[in-house]
């Protein structure tokens, strides 16, 4: 295969498939980065367009979309008949619009999201999202399982980089939650982050335990209107979210975040509802129509 774009992660992505004894391809705008791959056995013919032309499969990792646009550009012709997979972080909008241009152009196309980093690639942790034509997925499934595990989402190229960067915002929150939690606690003369942490992360644990749970009572409710069984009495959620947001004004500790998610509760009330469940957060995010529920479940909050 081919591999455009050797930064962090295009190097590593390049190694993988050297070490997994592929015959890799590579090239990078700033060619000295090739080196250390070219003395691994890789091949660096120093052209895109041959860089381009060398293989089937050619895996893209750049900076971002419009790089991709305008490394691949001038070669496109060449790209005719060979599948594109791009590894390079965008949003949904911007894989599809670049599967349009490439299907019209006779490129196969399948977009992806590396959950993983460079140090973890080709490791038992690393996975690594799809989405675009099956057929493409599985003709190039083992290639692309030399680089983690490979989840292939759907047909539609925007749903690998949707996934991905929804995995990314879950994650996101998480470490935000973990830095307010630690200004709180360490806000107490006594209180230290490291003691404080060794109690969140079996607390923590045992959260995250819940999540398949609620995630099929969102899943059940969406399909039939089935009513979850994990409830809460709102008031009491609503309680516990003021203390919180107290306890961080007391510390010293800027409360928006546990102020807004007391004002997604407060909208849930609103609507009409006493007891907090799953489905209702989940829809509690949204800002326009459910689009699950064919644009009407704002209406069921
Ligand atoms: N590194 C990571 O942990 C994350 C893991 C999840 C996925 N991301 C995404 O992967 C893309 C590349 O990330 P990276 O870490 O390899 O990034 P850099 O090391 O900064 O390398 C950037 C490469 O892009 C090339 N490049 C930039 N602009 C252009 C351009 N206009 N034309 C052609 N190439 C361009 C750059 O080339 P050069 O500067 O060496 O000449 C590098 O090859 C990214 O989407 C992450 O979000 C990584």
């Amino acid at each position: 295969m081919s591999v455009l774009g050797l930064g962090t992660m295009g190097r590593a992505l390049a190694d993988a498939f050297l070490g997994a004894g592929r015959r890799t391809v590579v090239w990078n705008r700033t060619a000295a980065r090739a080196r250390a791959l070219v003395a691994r056995g890789a091949v660096a013919p120093g052209d895109l367009g041959a860089a381009v032309e060398a293989s089937p499969l050619v895996v893209v990792c750049l900076l971002d979309y419009a790089a991709v646009r305008e490394t691949l550009e001038p070669v496109v012709d060449g790209l005719r008949g060979r599948t594109v997979v791009n590894l390079t972080n965008g949003t949904p909008a911007e894989a599809a619009g670049l599967a349009g241009w490439l299907r019209e152009r006779g490129v196969a196309y399948l977009d992806g999201g590396v959950m993983a980093i460079p140090a973890t690639i080709a490791t038992p942790g690393a996975f690594v999202l799809y989405s675009g034509p099956v057929e493409v997925f599985a003709g190039w499934r083992a290639e692309l399982e030399t680089l983690g595990t490979a989840h292939h989402l759907g047909t539609d190229p925007g749903l690998a980089p949707l996934y991905d960067l929804a995995l990314l915002s879950g994650a996101q929150l998480m470490f935000e939650g973990f830095y307010l939690a630690v200004a709180m606690a360490t806000a107490h003369p006594e209180g230290d982050a490291t003691g404080f942490t060794e109690l969140l992360v079996p607390w923590l644990t045992g959260m995250s335990a819940l999540l398949p749970f609620l995630a099929k009572e969102v899943d059940a409710e969406a399909a039939d209107g089935t009513p979850p069984a994990i409830v809460q009495d709102l008031d009491v959620q609503a309680a516990g979210l003021r203390n919180m947001i107290r306890a961080a004004r007391g510390a010293g500790v800027d409360p928006t975040d546990l102020e807004n998610s007391l004002a997604r509760l407060r909208r849930i009330a609103a609507g009409g509802h006493d007891e907090w469940n799953a489905p209702l957060s989940v829809h509690g995010f949204r800002t326009g129509p459910d689009p699950a529920r064919g644009g009407t479940g704002t209406a069921r909050t």
